[in-house]
């Protein structure tokens, strides 16, 4: 097995160089060879100081998420290391680039100087992995650039650039080779012969303003305590604040110990990884690249296509937009505009960018303009005579090996994608809302799997969440609304408020949606579901547990992504919890549908859909929940191939 880390000698400077693709996270066993090296360094008197730096795309992105479910899994190797780095008595120096986050910020820390290259992003992203830093990072960032900055960066999640990082204080300096910049300030830093700059011998430079923000991040932490990282963080911080350093090492050790096994944290891992898994197309031959994407084409200038231009426009990809109508490319027009015009009020874009931005789209009435299109996104509405005049016209016009993705919501893909008389370029594409992060993509019957990758790719340039779906009714996230918003319905004929309906969706004591099924509508909605029920002979009970309602709008959904499942319309189980996360607001901390029904437990789901099912005649348990439930099984471990 190739080292994952090795000491190199530069005369009598060591380079300590980690190399473990794809985004050297600190898996245990580069741990162990980051280790050796630096023994090694320790060993040899003849080295006046050492510079640690990473081969490939980034500098350390933190620790390996994959090992912490290992039941070995344990911080005490690397926070070890990490004391012996501090307390070397020659220099080390960090050369940072890429993304620098979590244990990677947490390595730099315990060098005794960080040199940056400008565009590199550095943060503290373990709170959304529902964690905290493990590995010193609670308490040697705060000595460094103060309780309130580490504190942002810590309970927010959020990375910063280089030049925030350099005016916090994070880096030491930026250089356009922090590699040849760190080998020079090492060898200074040996030549002059001053005392090393040790973290942990450091008190907050503002402690004694940290009470306020410390008493707001417990407030805060009482508040949510549906996320057990936001307390153990505040209690880290105020260790780093009123303890001594060894002290703060263990009230930090022992929270994230406890928090790996937290539920919220095993869930965040999960969507972590199944998020990453969704980006995997079956069937692509080794090596296979996206198609090239350089001119996209959207057909169609209303609510879905205007986004769409919008979004690629921000991606810096030039956009040809069709419609017949010249008032809907106006309106398209200055929609674009105002958005543009927003962004530079608020300061995110200047004047210059949005000129740009806009300049990147050109309307015109001519579909024959899309020839040159590398990708069109047909966005006309939901009508399928029209669907298949348009599909039709642009199988003529695109150029071969261009992709037509029809925005289709609920009509068959497979008919749309045979009327352009090339259905292995075609596939459909569906937002949950043109503003959410959420991009279905439809595979139809006889979509090239090249096809499928190149969208996919195309919505992270553009900053959506792809996941594949197969043809059917709604594909996979409508398909479950339907049966959440039927159940919501049939909640509200039974007698349950609407208000009383959201307050159990959204309560994290429950699901905790963003926004409960009837968050829209309103009271005269009662009043309906009230003649409604007399009209149906449907008697109406005073009252309705909150864990009935729990049950009938959750179960029901897991229910439907195993049918989803058993017909093959999602290939893996976390693809659902995609869905759900990045389109429909539920909670990532839940880890999706499909993960909260395993942590319930699938026995007791069955339990309850049998129950429910005797009450009601329109309810059916899948048959591969009943029998994985049977078996003691997961449905987030089904695969496919295992049937
Ligand atoms: C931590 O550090 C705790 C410490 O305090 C204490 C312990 C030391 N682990 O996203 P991409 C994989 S907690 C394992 O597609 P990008 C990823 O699964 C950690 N694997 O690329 C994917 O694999 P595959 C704190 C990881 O360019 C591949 O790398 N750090 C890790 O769009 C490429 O990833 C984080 O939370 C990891 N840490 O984005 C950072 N990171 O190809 C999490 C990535 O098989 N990572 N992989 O699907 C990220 O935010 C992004 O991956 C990053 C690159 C920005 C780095």
């Amino acid at each position: 097995m190739p080292k994952r880390a090795e000491l190199i000698r530069e005369g009598d400077l060591g380079v300590l160089r980690i190399d473990n693709p794809p985004v050297n996270a600190l898996s245990p066993e580069t741990v162990v060879d980051i280790a050796a090296a630096f023994e090694a360094f320790e060993a040899d008197q003849s080295l006046v100081g050492l510079v640690i730096e990473c081969a490939g795309r980034t500098f350390v992105a933190g620790g390996d998420i994959a090992s912490f479910d290992q039941p070995s899994f344990s911080t005490a190797p690397f926070n070890t290391l990490l004391a012996r780095i501090e307390a070397a008595g020659r220099p080390v120096a960090a050369a940072l680039f890429g993304t620098v986050l979590g244990g990677g910020v947490e390595l730099a820390l315990a060098c005794h100087i960080r040199i940056a290259l400008p565009g590199a992003r550095f943060g503290m992203p373990e709170i959304t992995l529902g964690l905290l830093p493990g590995s010193l990072g609670t308490q040697r960032l705060p000595r460094l650039i103060g309780v309130e900055a580490a504190a942002v960066m810590i309970s927010g999640g959020k990375s910063i650039a280089s030049d925030e990082a350099h005016a916090l204080g994070l880096v030491d300096a930026l250089a356009d080779n922090p590699g040849a910049a760190a080998r020079e300030a090492v060898r200074h830093a040996a030549e002059s012969g001053a005392p090393l700059r040790r973290l942990s011998a450091l008190s907050p430079p503002d402690a004694a303003a940290a009470e306020a923000r410390l008493a707001q991040m417990k407030a805060d932490a009482a508040r949510r305590p549906h996320l057990p990282a936001l307390a153990a963080i505040a209690a880290s911080l105020d260790a780093a604040v009123h303890r001594p350093f060894a002290e703060g090492e263990a009230v930090e050790a022992s929270a994230f110990r406890a928090l790996l096994a937290s539920p919220a944290s095993r869930a965040l891992r999960h969507v972590f990884f199944a998020e990453r898994a969704a980006r995997r197309i079956p069937g692509l031959p080794e090596g296979a690249r996206p198609r090239g994407v350089l001119q996209v084409g959207v057909l169609g200038a209303g609510e879905m296509g205007t986004e769409m231009s919008i979004a690629f426009a921000n991606a810096n990809i030039s956009v040809t937009m069709v419609d017949a109508a010249d008032a809907a490319l106006a309106r398209a027009r200055a929609a674009i505009d105002e958005t543009l015009a927003t962004e530079v009020s608020r300061g995110r874009l200047s004047e210059a960018e949005a000129a740009l931005r806009s300049g990147l789209v050109r309307g015109t009435k001519h579909v024959s303009e899309l020839a040159d299109a590398d990708i069109v996104f047909e966005a006309v509405s939901e009508d399928m005579p029209l669907k298949l005049d348009v599909a039709c016209k642009l199988g003529v016009v695109c150029k071969a090996g261009a992709i037509i993705a029809t925005s289709a919501s609920t009509l068959d893909v497979n008919r749309i994608a045979a009327a352009t008389g090339r259905p292995r370029d075609c596939l459909g594409v569906n937002a949950s809302s043109p503003t959410h992060g959420l991009l279905e993509v439809v595979r139809g019957a006889e979509t090239a799997a090249d096809a499928l990758q190149t969208v996919v790719h195309l919505a992270s340039r553009i900053g959506k969440t792809a996941v594949v779906s197969g043809v059917c009714h709604g594909f996979i996230g409508a398909r479950m609304a339907e049966v959440y918003a039927r159940e919501n319905d049939a909640l509200q004929l039974d007698g349950a408020t609407p208000e009383q309906i959201d307050g159990v969706a959204e309560n994290p004591q429950w699901i905790g949606m963003k926004m409960g099924p009837s968050g829209m509508l309103t009271a005269a909605r009662t009043a309906l579901a009230i003649e409604l029920a007399g009209r149906h002979g449907v008697a109406r009970r005073a009252s309705i547990p909150d864990r009935e309602i729990f049950e009938r709008l959750l179960y029901p959904m897991i229910n439907e992504a195993a049918e989803i499942l058993a017909e093959g319309i999602a290939w893996r189980p976390g693809d659902i919890d995609v869905v759900w996360t990045a389109g429909y607001g539920f909670p990532a901390w839940r880890g999706g549908p499909v993960f909260m029904a395993d942590e319930i437990g699938l026995r007791e789901v069955v339990a309850r859909l049998d129950h429910y099912a005797r009450l009601r005649n329109d309810w059916r348990v899948s048959p591969l929940m009943r029998r994985l439930a049977e078996r003691g099984e997961r449905l987030s471990d089904w695969r496919r191939d295992k049937i």
